[in-house]
Parts: structure tokens; C-alpha cells; sequence
């Protein structure tokens, strides 16, 4: 079979397209909010349950919103980031602290 040629370099063969078809998912930031009642050892706890934090970051971690009053737990896409978020906030009502948890776009 012999190919028709219109254009120079046109083989008549479907060409690949150079645009990659899979897009990166958005990411969200899950955040801990400060307050004066959690206790730092319940945060700590949070961080290593939901978040895989080893102890020594989480304690790095809670340290830090407790200094400066918010800290980045990671980085999720959306419907990781809700469910994080949702656990955080349903373990700490249940415990009765009032931990806030919040997310927001990287
Ligand atoms: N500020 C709290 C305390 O002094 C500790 C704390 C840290 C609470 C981080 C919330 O996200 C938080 N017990």
C-alpha cells in the first residue's frame, strides 16, 4: 500500500500529540488552627493518626500552631483533603476539644 503525501513530512499517519492528556490534580492544604483548650498531646495524636506524621515532626508541627496560631498538616487532593478535615473535626468533637481543622487551595 502506498501512502499519499499532501504535505512535506506528512506521512498520512496519525501523529502523537506532544500535550500529555492527564492533568495534575489540584492540591489543597489541610490546616490545625490554635487554641487555648485542645491539649498539645490530643494535636500531637491528630497528627500522627491522620496525617502519618512521625512523632517528632508532629511535635514540630503542633509546636508551630501553637506559636503562630495555624500550620500545614499536608498537601491532599480535594476529596482527601474534605475526609482528612471531616476525621479531624468528628475526633476532636468526640473527645470534646475544640480543635478547628480547615483546608484551602495550594
Ligand atoms: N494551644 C494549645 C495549648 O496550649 C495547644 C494546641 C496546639 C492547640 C495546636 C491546638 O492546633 C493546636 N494547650
Amino acid at each position: 500500500m502506498s501512502q499519499h503525501r499532501d504535505r512535506p513530512g506528512d506521512n498520512g499517519l496519525a501523529v502523537q500529540e506532544t500535550k500529555p492528556k492527564l492533568k495534575k490534580p489540584r492540591l489543597y492544604r489541610v490546616l490545625l488552627l490554635n487554641d487555648d483548650y485542645t491539649p498539645m498531646e490530643f494535636v500531637v495524636i491528630v497528627l500522627e493518626k491522620f496525617f502519618s506524621k512521625p512523632r517528632e515532626q508532629a511535635v514540630q508541627i503542633m509546636l508551630h500552631v501553637h506559636q503562630r496560631g495555624t500550620g500545614v498538616c499536608g498537601l491532599y487532593p480535594l476529596e482527601i483533603a474534605e475526609t482528612k478535615v471531616q476525621q479531624v473535626v468528628d475526633f476532636a468533637q468526640e473527645h470534646q476539644h475544640p480543635l478547628q481543622c480547615t483546608m484551602e487551595p495550594e
